[in-house]
């Protein structure tokens, strides 16, 4: 799954994603023309595929050309796009009452996002304001760390708005609308992960320092993109990137499992190309928020340095 290996750009984080030495994503870019295109790493699964690189720049266009506080463009999905969306939907359905935390499976029933086609994030947005508050804006591809984060602050979720491609359904190292809005939106649908989303993007913003920045986004790497924990007996997943993968949703219970520590957390590398091999458990939701929560809502650069600091 290395296909998005790309340059480095400090500083900027791919949508839902943030990185430490190595940042992957897919660029984007404005031809002389005007014209949005997206460039697909050539091991990329659409790399050879023009109807699949035609619409990734359609979508990124959309992207581009948002207005702040007007509504989403609509995206004119094809048939195939809601096919994955309605394969990948109906296999994570099942995966879920297996795999994912009680307080997931009660929060995605509540959001009640449609299972045969793709939903607009202008729709996901009006069924998760009522619940939560949180708002999706669309992102073509890069969002810079601090605002990415800070924003969330707000109850905005910057999201992608493009779906895989249609021969790896099962996993991407790209956050796709699928990882977005099954991963993330069904999440920001319970009040108490909403809470601890929020939390994550007031730390980001009080910090001055990129390395305490770095350190924050890494506790959310490892808990709300991909965070188990014990529930009813067992161990369960929350996090969206787990969540959003039917391949690696089957794979996490047999990975290093570690217990929750802070330090550990914001100081353990991780490559986001493959499954991740190191997860973190919580021991419950409250203890999640005791300790992630509780973190994030006190959490400053010394603080943090002092961690770091201890760790080496
Ligand atoms: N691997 C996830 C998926 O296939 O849905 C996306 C992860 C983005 C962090
Ligand atoms: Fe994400």
């Amino acid at each position: 799954y290395n296909w998005l290996l790309l340059p480095t750009f400090p500083d900027i984080a791919v949508i839902s994603l943030m990185f430490e030495e190595a940042q992957y994503f897919a660029p984007v870019s404005t031809r002389d023309d005007g014209s949005i295109e997206v460039e697909l790493g050539a091991g990329h699964p659409g790399f050879a595929d023009p109807v699949y690189r035609a619409r990734r720049n359609a979508i990124a266009a959309l992207a581009v050309g948002y207005v702040p506080g007007t509504p989403i463009p609509t995206a004119e999905y094809t048939d195939q796009e809601h096919e994955v969306w309605a394969l990948v939907s109906r296999e994570l359905g099942r995966k879920h009452r297996e795999y994912a935390t009680a307080e997931y499976l009660r929060a995605a029933e509540r959001l009640g996002l449609p299972a045969e086609r793709i939903p607009q994030l202008q729709e996901v947005g009006e069924l998760l304001e009522p619940l939560t508050g949180f708002r999706y804006v669309p992102a073509a591809g890069l969002v810079p760390l601090r605002d990415f984060y800070g924003v969330l602050a707000d109850g905005l979720f910057h999201s992608t708005q493009y779906i895989r491609h249609h021969s790896t359904p099962l996993y991407t190292p790209e956050p796709d609308v699928i990882h977005e809005v099954i991963g993330h939106a069904n999440a920001l649908a319970s009040d108490r992960y909403s809470r601890l989303y929020r939390l994550a993007g007031a730390a980001a913003r009080r910090v001055e320092g990129k390395e305490a920045l770095e350190f924050i986004s890494k506790i959310f790497w490892f808990t709300m993109e991909f965070g188990v924990m014990t529930d009813q007996g067992e161990l369960r997943a929350y996090g969206a990137g787990i969540l959003s993968s039917y391949g690696e949703i089957e794979e996490f219970r047999g990975m290093d499992i570690r217990p929750l520590d802070i330090a550990a957390m914001g100081t353990t590398h991780y490559d986001i190309t493959k499954y991740q091999d190191v997860l973190f458990r919580a021991e419950s939701l409250e203890h999640l928020e005791d300790i992630v929560g509780g973190f994030w809502a006190t959490c400053d650069d010394e603080v943090i340095a002092r961690l770091i600091a201890d760790v080496r």
